[in-house]
């Protein structure tokens, strides 16, 4: 039978066949990773290839994998933990985006950024909990989208808790596989639980003491929205890593530096303080944003900016 990896746990699967229906299952045998360096074979949105066998509590046994269309990869920022495969087969990613309670930094929307450009997957930004946002936190979300609108990346404002903006996030994901990322407590289980009424995926509120998350979500799972429309719940990322892309290759996965790169004098330029670089000329003009600049360059210098 062939199926949809909907939730993995790294000892067992859960896998959704064509009827709907779902299967816990378990890999056959030694399972040969692909070249990936990563910790986990198999991740929620793997389309599969099993056999139901009636024995035991896992009924079902996975033989085959087919290939990715995409992965998205959780890097951690610590160089000998593994990386991690995140989701398989994705539409879009939706960034959930917090100003408050708890803040999500320039440094981690630009990494999780560079990562989705780096694997190919469109990403819209969705802030959340903007019932909490006073007035200066409004415009100061309104000039954000507007400077991620510019690079290309649009976003959406929606506030899970007065359920706000659901049209506008029940539209962005019709018809497609979308994952939620974000870090912990933006709201990403509460949001599920409202487009998928009876799920009631459990949710926590904010540390007092951190104004952070307390990691609710511990493993990835896909949820049917409506026919052919699925979302996928993650647990909150801490810290963001960088897949391993080289210093000269960085500026390709911000769309601003790209359009660039050819007027650059060096066809090697990092854009940190080679004369006749293009980039830096557009940053002095405000033609690039001075944040997205300064999270390029603690991304090329490895600079801890993680908040
Ligand atoms: N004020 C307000 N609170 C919200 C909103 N959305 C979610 N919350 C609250 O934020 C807290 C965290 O929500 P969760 O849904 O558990 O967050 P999460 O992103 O799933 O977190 P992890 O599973 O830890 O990654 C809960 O107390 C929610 O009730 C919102 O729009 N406004
Ligand atoms: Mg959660
Ligand atoms: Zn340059």
């Amino acid at each position: 039978m062939k199926g949809v990896v909907v939730k993995s746990t790294g000892s067992w699967y859960l896998v959704r066949d064509a009827e709907g229906n779902l299967h816990r299952s378990r890999l056959r045998g030694k399972f040969k990773l692909k070249d990936l360096k990563v910790s986990n074979p198999l991740a929620v949105g793997d389309r599969v290839e099993f056999d139901v066998e009636d024995t035991g509590e896992d009924t079902a046994v996975i033989y085959k994998i087919e290939d990715r269309e995409n992965y998205i990869i959780r890097q951690s920022t610590h160089k000998s933990a593994h990386a991690h495969i995140i989701a398989a087969n994705l539409d879009q990613a939706l960034l959930i985006v917090t100003l408050v309670s708890p803040r999500t930094s320039f440094g981690f929307i630009d990494r999780f950024l560079v990562t989705a450009e780096a694997y190919e997957i469109p990403t819209v930004l969705v802030f959340n909990k903007t019932d909490l946002y006073d007035e200066d936190i409004r415009n100061y979300q309104r000039q954000i989208s507007q400077m991620y609108g510019q690079i290309g990346y649009s976003s959406i404002s929606v506030s899970a808790a007065e359920n706000q903006g659901m049209d506008a996030l029940l539209a962005l994901l019709h018809g497609k596989t979308s994952l939620l990322a974000g870090h912990s407590g933006v709201g990403k289980s509460t949001l599920i639980n409202l487009l998928v009424p009876d799920l009631e995926l459990k949710t926590s509120g904010i540390s007092d003491f951190s104004d952070k998350g307390v990691h609710t979500t511990t493993f990835a799972e896909m949820f049917e929205v409506s026919k052919d429309t699925y979302i996928i719940d993650t647990p909150g990322i801490k810290e963001l890593g960088i897949v391993d892309i080289p210093p000269a290759e960085l500026s390709h996965y911000f769309p601003e530096m790209r359009e660039r790169l050819n007027q650059c004098r060096f066809h090697n330029c990092t854009h940190f303080n080679e004369p006749g670089c293009a980039v830096l000329e557009a940053v002095r003009r405000n033609e690039i944003s001075l944040t997205r600049y300064e999270s390029y360059l603690s991304m090329l210098h490895g600079v801890d900016n993680r908040k």
